[in-house]
């Protein structure tokens, strides 16, 4: 996808897009097929196999490319995979055993158990670090092949200052990554920052409606796209053709929905810091927040994740979250609904207590994923919530 001069909601709808050219469906087909017939023995016309290509995917790749690289003057890439877990998996295909990643240690916790539980038997060494607070040269030494990093963080919503990260890696000629789930382009483009690749869980706010499981890879490297390409086509571990138009149905809307997901986001951080049961609130665009400066430098807003603490033990904490009847209890985030969680047991259990412990995240640390309801509703439940939690 080249560069365009077209706004980003324009481009939400329009990136790469081009009515079908043999009826003019304006709405891209479902290509549901394993393979193409072929004019002759290896003739085809570019697509062979449904692993290697398929147009609806084709699609969906264009679309995420185009709005990961809405800044840019040079052309964009993506490829799709069959979730978020398979786009990171992606990235670490690329590495050869012996290779060193520094990783934010703030991570989703199925990212930090594929690195140590799976890619690190293959002799890939991962070091997890707070890159919210330290000086890049300290945390990127010479050699490391490839930085990993979500900013904002899943769940502590730390927040990591891209460019100056992206100088350091490219300065030790390493990769940087940046899993861009939680600010979606809408908000946050880390390509225009410096960064080779994004990796999105589309399962979340890019597909937005809870209803399929994707991820994708998108870079300005024509090099690294060919190689993921190739690494896809091996592995494969390609998304299915529905899953892919279903995402591209649910990104046309995804500057749309942003836009209330913040708002109630937004309404909700302040009545959650005034409400005397309440410790401490995490959202990257609050005035409380520590790194508030490097959010507003390097985002244009920020959506509907908050993570907070209750005054109270974890049984309190789990009487709170199952109180609730407007946010539902659940994993995963960013679709149209409100869900609430509590990490240490759910989304992060599959970190060690003692990696949880040194991240921050405290056993009762809550986490919340604003829909796109009424906001007096969000605010009426979970008052009414800790009203329930607190009085048992
Ligand atoms: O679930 P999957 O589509 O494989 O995506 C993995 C993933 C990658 N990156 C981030 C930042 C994520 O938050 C996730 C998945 N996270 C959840 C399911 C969750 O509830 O946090």
């Amino acid at each position: 996808m080249k560069g365009s001069s077209h706004r980003f909601e324009t481009l939400a709808i329009h990136g790469g897009q081009s009515p079908e050219p043999t009826t003019g469906a304006v709405s891209p087909p479902v290509f549901q097929t394993s393979t193409y017939a072929q004019s002759g023995v290896a003739k085809h016309s570019g697509y062979e196999y449904a692993r290697t290509h398929n147009p609806t995917r084709e699609k969906l790749e264009a679309a995420v490319a185009s709005l990961e690289g809405a800044d840019l003057s040079e052309p964009t890439f993506a490829t799709a995979y069959a979730s978020g877990c398979a786009a990171t998996s992606a990235i670490q295909h690329l590495l050869d055993a012996g290779d060193r990643v520094v990783s934010g240690d703030d991570i989703y916790g199925g990212t930090w158990r594929l690195f140590t539980k799976v890619f690190a038997r293959q002799g890939i060494r991962y070091d997890f670090v707070d890159l919210s607070h330290v000086d890049p040269a300290d945390a990127i030494p010479e050699g490391t092949r490839l930085v990993w990093m979500e900013t904002p963080t899943n769940p502590l919503l730390k927040v990591a200052d891209i460019a100056a990260i992206a100088a350091r890696a490219r300065q030790v000629g390493a990769m940087l990554v940046v899993d861009n789930t939680f600010a979606t382009p809408v908000f946050q483009r880390p390509l225009s920052l410096g960064a080779h690749a994004v990796v999105h869980s589309t399962t979340k706010y890019i597909n937005g409606h809870a209803d399929v499981v994707g991820g994708v890879v998108a870079t300005a490297d024509a090099g690294l796209d060919e190689r993921l390409r190739f690494v896809r086509n091996s592995v494969g571990n390609q998304p299915g053709p529905w899953d892919c138009w279903l995402t591209l149905r649910g990104l046309k809307t995804l500057p749309l929905r942003m836009e209330r997901h913040q708002a109630n986001a937004r309404a909700l951080v302040d009545w959650l810091e005034a409400h005397p049961r309440v410790g401490r609130v995490f959202y990257p665009m609050a005035d409380s927040h520590p790194q508030v400066e490097v959010a507003r430098r390097q985002m244009s807003g920020f959506g509907g994740m908050i993570s907070f603490e209750l005054d109270a033990d974890l049984d309190t904490s789990v009487r709170f979250v199952e109180a609730c009847g407007v946010f539902t209890i659940a994993e995963s985030l960013g679709g149209v609904e409100s869900l609430i969680e509590l990490p240490a047991v759910m989304t992060h259990a599959s970190m060690t207590p003692e990696a949880r412990r040194a991240t921050g995240i405290a056993d009762g640390l809550v986490r919340l994923s604003v829909g796109i309801e009424h906001v007096d509703d969000l605010i009426a439940d979970l008052d009414q919530a800790i009203g329930a939690a607190f009085s048992a």
